[in-house]
């Protein structure tokens, strides 16, 4: 992808583990990669169709000088954060913050760390099947669209479907959405858990009624097998509740594993 590049941005600012660095400040050098597709600004030659540079420099600044952090990790952390929610058309962020002045007893040019952090695209399921399905549904919308680092791009219909699996129970409202996230698979997780809890959602029998459930189907083209996490979900291609409402907001999403778009996996379920 195209990519604006600023190199050495010179910042006096009070970040560091040792109390002396954060009363006295030092210098700090800030060089950062701004992915975004420049493509429509290169031919239209106007600037709003682009980054300005010399703004993301001022917020770069402006923000490194408003906080103390004692770790370049974390500031590196929350100023990519920062400049990804805040800068229209900035897909990712190669950050690198260097001290040439760290105060360890010894001579060197800089410590610095690097990290690169960008937009993800997650597809999240959504089920009810206890009260106000309806609303639990759009509560998880709303809830989400509020989230820190999380853009809810498309919501399919929601849907009534017959339970599936061997437990008794009421009908299901299903839907799926599309989440643009700064958040880990993990993190993701975490939230989601979160949101259930809000739906006063309690967890006794497996795959027994619940007020609100919300699955991570898809992250970008990631596949996730640890102990309480598995993307793509395990059981999203037998699942026809979960393909429809996907392959309505995104036919040609992709299965990692079984290299096949939504709308592929749901015309096989048929
Ligand atoms: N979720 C389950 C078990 N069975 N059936 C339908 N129709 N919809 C669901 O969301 C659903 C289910 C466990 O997550
Ligand atoms: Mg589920
Ligand atoms: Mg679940």
């Amino acid at each position: 992808m195209d990519k604006i590049r600023i190199k050495n941005l010179e910042v006096f600012a009070n970040h560091g583990v040792f109390p002396e660095e954060n009363k006295l400040g030092q210098k700090f050098l800030v060089s950062a990669e701004l992915y975004t597709d420049t493509r429509k600004a290169g031919k239209t030659d106007d600037l709003k169709d682009s980054i300005h540079y010399g703004e993301v420099c001022h917020q770069i600044k402006g923000f490194l000088q408003q906080h103390t952090y004692k770790l370049l990790e974390r500031a590196a952390e929350e100023l990519c954060a920062e400049l990804l929610i805040s800068t229209p058309g900035l897909e990712r962020i190669q950050l690198e913050i260097k001290k040439p002045w760290a105060p360890i007893g010894l001579s060197l040019e800089t410590v610095s760390m690097e990290i690169q952090r960008g937009w993800h695209c997650a597809y999240i399921a959504l089920g009810s099947n206890m009260g106000d399905k309806d609303g639990y549904l759009n509560q998880a919308v709303q809830e989400l669209k509020k989230a820190s680092g999380c853009r809810v791009e498309r919501v399919s219909d929601f849907l009534v479907t017959a339970p599936y699996g061997n437990v008794e129970q009421d009908d299901f409202l299903n839907g799926c959405l599309l989440l643009r996230t700064l958040l880990s698979p993990q993190e993701l997780l975490a939230l989601l858990h979160e949101i259930e809890q809000k739906a006063d959602r309690k967890r006794d029998v497996r795959w027994g009624p619940r007020t609100l459930d919300l699955d991570i189907l898809l992250y970008d083209d990631q596949i996730v097998d640890s102990e309480d996490l598995r993307i793509p979900h395990i059981e999203m291609h037998k699942r026809d509740f979960v393909l429809k409402p996907l392959a309505q907001i995104a036919p040609y999403a992709f299965h990692p594993l079984l290299g096949k778009t939504a709308e592929q996996l749901l015309e096989e379920l048929e």
